[in-house]
């Protein structure tokens, strides 16, 4: 399969496996587990020519490891929206994490600190980097904020670890972002 297409089946897998896994008679476990050979079967069902091995290749091809193989099954490692919350264990971050976003947010933020909006969970990045680039998905001024991790995670506020410097938290009150 040709790299355009790699990427669209990229998002088609993520849609499937992060929001809408019903609509591909798919169940996630509560890890977020589905079944490979269900997946291929769904895809094929809606038009979509791919076995499990195409799906496989979309995976290791993946500039950002977003989706996890493993004994015939697939799931997202993280951007879940699904109702079911998945099961992660908490883990102790590093003394700083970032989010990238847009001037727009920034009031809202401030007011509310950082939510999780349509997803199970607030997601920050390892570097700075990173943080650039989730930040320039969006048309906007980009704005990086530092987040006092370690601080907010000694204040009962959880983090999980993913894959590719991908943090997950809950939400964070902005007095954890550095001014
Ligand atoms: C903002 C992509 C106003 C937040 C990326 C962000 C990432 C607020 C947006 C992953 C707010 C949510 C996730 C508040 C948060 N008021 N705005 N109180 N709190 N926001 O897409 O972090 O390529 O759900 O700043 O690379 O942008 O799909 O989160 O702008 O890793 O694999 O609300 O998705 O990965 O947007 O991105 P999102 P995100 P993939």
């Amino acid at each position: 399969m040709n790299s355009t297409n790699l990427i669209q089946l990229s998002k088609t897998v993520s849609h499937a496996l992060r929001h809408e896994p019903q609509s591909y008679n798919l169940k996630l476990d509560n890890q977020g587990w589905a079944l490979l050979s269900d997946l291929a079967f769904a895809l094929n069902s809606k038009g979509i020519a791919v076995d499990e091995n195409v799906i496989i290749e979309m995976v290791e091809q993946s500039e950002k490891k977003r989706h996890q193989v493993l004994n015939g099954k697939i799931r997202a490692y993280y951007g879940h929206s699904v109702e079911n919350k998945i099961l992660r264990y908490p883990v102790e971050p590093p003394d700083f994490l970032y989010h990238g976003t847009i001037q727009r947010n920034l009031n809202g933020i401030i007011e509310k600190g950082l939510l999780s909006m349509d997803r199970q969970y607030v997601h920050l990045s390892l570097d700075e980097r990173t943080a650039e680039i989730v930040g320039s998905r969006r048309n906007g001024k980009l704005v990086i904020l530092k987040v006092k991790a370690k601080e907010a995670f000694f204040n009962h506020i959880q983090f999980y670890k993913e894959e590719n410097g991908v943090w997950l938290s809950d939400p964070i009150p902005s007095k954890y972002i550095v001014n």
